[in-house]
């Protein structure tokens, strides 16, 4: 009978406090644990030393598998990836997730991998695990894979796309759920994956390049069963689904409201959808969804330009972005908005028609937030052969693209005094309108007063474009410096 060894998956630091279980290498263990392999997460987001981790998890191992997003996560994905290279030369290791799938060949050009998943991996790892764990290196036929054989790389051709619904139980009892439930200061959620992909086609989004322009759901029995399953257990406050698109099949998510009310679920679900799909629900359809646990909807709205929504195909339109922001608020749902700074074509008329959406939105919705963002074009999305034509420098190695981060690199298009006016007037849009984290420090009493004061000259200031000189801004960046200082910290609620 063959030895089933253990598979260390590895998730690098993503520099946030708002740990939850890696969804990704949770997907990735379902098959493993199925065929018999104890899988080891380590995640550096509830790690002091993620690298000793690392190495004491690969005790008996026969693989490491490493995850990364495009961005700051490649830098301790490299540099664990390193040292475990150089403390067990002889043990393989694998790259996978949205980086290494979008750019396979650069990835494995890394001297530190010796091959790379393309998309979905879950049964492509297992069937790597399956030569690795009996020390055959040799990879050809594992679809979905890219290998190293000697100094050569191999392709395997693409694997296409597995239906989530024929897959094992993602097995999230791997982790230790009470230590990110601490790092939350008690603020107990997980991620969840109901569906994947999306049928827009938004030019700035890389969704796509790894999971098409379709959309492919979880059955909605499964989804309620585990939902409740899992909330049950770890006794979660909110199951934050992160599905591109949750409400692409209106009768689906009617359907799954229906039966977690059934099932008298008592937890909190976030979604992220377009304005246009809450649009097609009724009243009455919106409320059946808030009271099955619905609490906050995440949209992509981007800007307040015609012209910049036309020219990155959104196919979405104010008057329904409006309505949607009235109609979540009558409902009890709150309603988060992304917005994107910095989209090639951008000038100083769409920033203040993007404003101007803002408070827009902000009077109709009182308790809407805004998440702001600086443009970055990611490889694999539509718009980024045109961001290259535009002057972005594209990075020639992983380790470089570690730095491709809209906090590190700048838009040749968006510099100095243009890109400080920008930053400002995000920091205005977030004392304006309290971006909210999903893990959310909820002041009260005398700061709430504090806060609701600087809201409305936030607001004054985004109204009048008056964004010089911004002495609250200043003021609130030396108040937390100076409370870093004495290690205060308020404690985490939800709202
Ligand atoms: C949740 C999430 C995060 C969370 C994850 C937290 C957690 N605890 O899991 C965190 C906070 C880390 C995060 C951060 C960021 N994210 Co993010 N995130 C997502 C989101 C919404 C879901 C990811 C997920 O879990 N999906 C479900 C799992 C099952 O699918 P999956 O991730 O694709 O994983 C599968 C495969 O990729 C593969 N795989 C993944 N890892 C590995 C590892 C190995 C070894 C193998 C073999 C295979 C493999 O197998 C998995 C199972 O099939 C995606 C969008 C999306 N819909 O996926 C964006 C997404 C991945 N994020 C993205 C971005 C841009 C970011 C940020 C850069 C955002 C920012 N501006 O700061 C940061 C980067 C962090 C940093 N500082 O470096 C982009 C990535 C684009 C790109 N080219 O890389 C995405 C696609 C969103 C988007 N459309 O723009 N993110
Ligand atoms: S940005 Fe949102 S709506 Fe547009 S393609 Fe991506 S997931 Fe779909």
């Amino acid at each position: 009978m063959t030895v089933r060894k253990p598979v260390v998956l590895f998730f690098p630091s993503y520099y946030s406090d708002e740990a939850a279980p890696p969804l990704a290498l949770i997907h990735l263990a379902a098959p493993l644990v199925a065929n018999g392999h104890e899988v080891r997460i380590v995640d550096s987001a509830i790690e002091d030393d993620p690298e000793k981790a690392v190495l004491q998890a690969l005790n008996g191992a026969c693989a490491l598998g490493v995850s990364m997003v495009t961005g700051p996560m490649i830098t301790q994905g490299v540099s664990v990836a390193a040292a475990v290279r150089g403390a067990r030369p002889d043990l393989p290791i694998v790259a996978g997730g949205w980086h290494p799938s979008i750019l396979p060949e650069q990835t494995l050009r890394s001297p530190l991998f010796d091959a790379v998943v393309k998309g979905q991996g879950e049964i492509t790892l297992a069937e790597i695990v399956d030569r690795w764990n009996v020390g055959e290196r040799d990879l050809s036929g594992v679809t979905g894979s890219l290998f190293k054989r000697r100094n050569e790389q191999v392709d395997n051709g693409p694997r296409g796309y597995t239906d989530i619904n024929s897959l094992p139980r993602r097995p999230f009892e791997i982790v230790d759920f009470e230590r990110y439930a601490n790092k939350c200061h008690g603020f107990r959620w997980i991620l969840y994956c109901s569906s994947h992909g999306c049928p827009w086609d938004c030019s700035y989004c890389s969704n796509a390049s790894v999971y098409g322009r379709n959309w492919k759901p979880l059955e909605a029995d499964r989804t309620v069963d585990e939902m409740t399953e899992l909330a049950a257990r770890y006794a979660l406050d909110v199951v934050d689904i992160i599905d591109d698109n949750y409400l692409v099949r209106r009768d689906r998510a009617v359907e799954i409201a229906e039966k977690l009310l059934l099932k008298g679920a008592n937890f909190g679900y976030f979604i992220q959808t377009r304005t246009d799909q809450v649009d097609r629900l009724t009243d009455e359809e919106l409320r059946l969804l808030r009271r099955s646990g619905l609490k906050r909807i995440f949209f992509g709205i981007e800007s307040g330009s015609k012209k910049v929504l036309r020219t990155v195909n959104k196919r979405l339109d104010l008057e329904t972005a409006y309505r949607t922001a009235e109609r979540c608020y009558a409902a009890g749902v709150e309603a988060s908005f992304n917005l994107i700074f910095g989209l090639p074509g951008e000038e100083a008329e769409d920033l203040r028609d993007t404003i101007a959406m803002v408070d827009s939105i902000g009077r109709r919705n009182p308790e809407a937030a805004f998440f702001t963002n600086i443009f970055s074009p990611y490889p694999g999305s539509p718009i980024f052969p045109e961001a290259l034509r535009l002057g972005v420098q594209e990075p020639t190695s992983l380790e470089e693209w570690a730095s491709f981060h809209p906090k590190i690199q700048k838009l040749p298009w968006l510099q100095d005094r243009a890109h400080a006016r920008v930053q400002r007037i995000r920091d205005y849009i977030r004392i304006g309108y309290s971006a909210r984290k999903m893990v959310v420090h909820r002041p009260d009493g005398f700061k709430d007063w504090v806060r609701r004061g600087l809201q409305r000259i936030a607001r004054f200031r985004l109204r009048h474009l008056a964004v010089a000189f911004p002495i609250e801004v200043w003021a609130l960046r030396a108040w937390k410096e100076l409370r870093g200082w004495f290690g205060r910290r308020e404690p985490i609620v939800i709202n």
